[in-house]
């Protein structure tokens, strides 16, 4: 059975070389004939670790071809997941599986709710990888994705070959869980890093800040996944200890003038506490705070 992926980017090449170094068919969907003609024109994709580059020339198609898909892999950014993923709605095959990987909450729902007759997977991943150029993908940190539906199903029967194909993955009864704690996670690092310039570690230089948003996300956490809550002031120090000398995604993002996540991670986290009627003041005005700072780079609020 072969896969599509939709999102050739860091993350979705990374997961593309493994099936396919594993024997797995895949086809990678491309944004338009531009994008396709510089794919083949790079031979592939390519892929490096440490001193090694492997380059995986998969065959590539447009959204618009007419081959059905039945097991695809959506890797683009949450922001841009619904339109992906409607460019490809009709070639879904009924009971087809898709694999969501964006991080933050939010896009999932709005992705399901495109695709009434598909099964949508959703994961949390601590992977790290980037891009060097188009198409050139370093595998920068080992980590583990957590895969599973909401609510809970059995694992599919393809499960395994993700494993077998060297893509270290567990299935889990609470993914909802595990998405709230890391855009948690997240809210609680990624905005000071931006608004104070700095690395994770240097946070620690700013711990009653971020105690105080830990006290307000497990508020939030305690009504909208309480088991996420447990122990999160500890896991953000340690997750700050353990990555003290990196920048945070989002950090990069705005040094390299890109769209962030906000949207799937702090607007999400502060229009959920309006639901809840939660006044959370430290949460809030560190969004105020973001989008201010955002919008005078020219780069999007939402
Ligand atoms: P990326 O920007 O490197 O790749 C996304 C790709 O999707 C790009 O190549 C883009 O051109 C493509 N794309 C967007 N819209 C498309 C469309 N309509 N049709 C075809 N292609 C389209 O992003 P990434 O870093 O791989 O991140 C993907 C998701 O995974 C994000 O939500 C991110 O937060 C999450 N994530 C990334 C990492 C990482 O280390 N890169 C780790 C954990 C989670
Ligand atoms: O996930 C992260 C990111 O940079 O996006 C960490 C390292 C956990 C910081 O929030």
């Amino acid at each position: 059975m072969s896969w599509h992926l939709l999102g050739a980017g860091s993350l979705g090449s990374l997961w593309a070389a493994r099936l396919s170094a594993a024997g797995h068919s895949v086809e990678l969907i491309l944004r338009n004939e531009q994008r396709l003609a510089d794919y083949l024109r790079a031979g592939g994709l390519q892929v490096r670790q440490g001193e090694q580059t492997l380059r995986h020339a998969l065959p590539a198609g447009l959204a618009g071809d007419p081959l059905p898909i039945r097991r695809l892999l959506l890797a683009c950014k949450a922001y841009d997941a619904a339109d992906a993923i409607a460019s490809v709605a009709t070639r879904l095959l009924p009971g087809s599986q898709v694999i969501l990987l964006q991080n933050g909450l939010g896009s999932q729902q709005a992705v399901a709710d495109l695709l009434p007759h598909s099964q949508c997977i959703c994961a949390s991943s601590t992977e790290g990888a980037y891009r060097e150029n188009d198409f050139q993908v370093v595998f920068a940190g080992q980590g583990q994705t957590w895969l599973g539906t909401s609510p809970a199903n059995a694992a599919p029967d393809w499960f395994g070959e993700l494993a077998s194909a060297g893509i270290p993955v567990s299935w889990v009864s609470d993914i909802d869980s595990r998405l709230w704690r890391k855009l948690a996670l997240n809210c609680a690092i990624n905005p000071l890093t931006v608004l104070h310039d700095c690395r994770n570690g240097v946070l620690r230089a700013h711990e009653s800040e971020v105690q105080t948003l830990c006290d307000e996300l497990c508020q939030l956490l305690a009504r909208c996944a309480p088991e996420a809550a447990i122990g999160l002031h500890e896991t953000v120090w340690q997750v700050i200890d353990a990555t003290a000398a990196n920048y945070s995604s989002m950090y990069q993002d705005v040094q390299q003038g890109r769209r962030t996540e906000i949207d799937y991670l702090l607007n999400h986290a502060c229009r959920s506490a309006e639901q809840h009627g939660l006044p959370l003041p430290a949460l809030k005005q560190l969004q105020q705070r973001l989008q201010q700072y955002l919008q005078q780079r020219g780069l999007p609020c939402r």
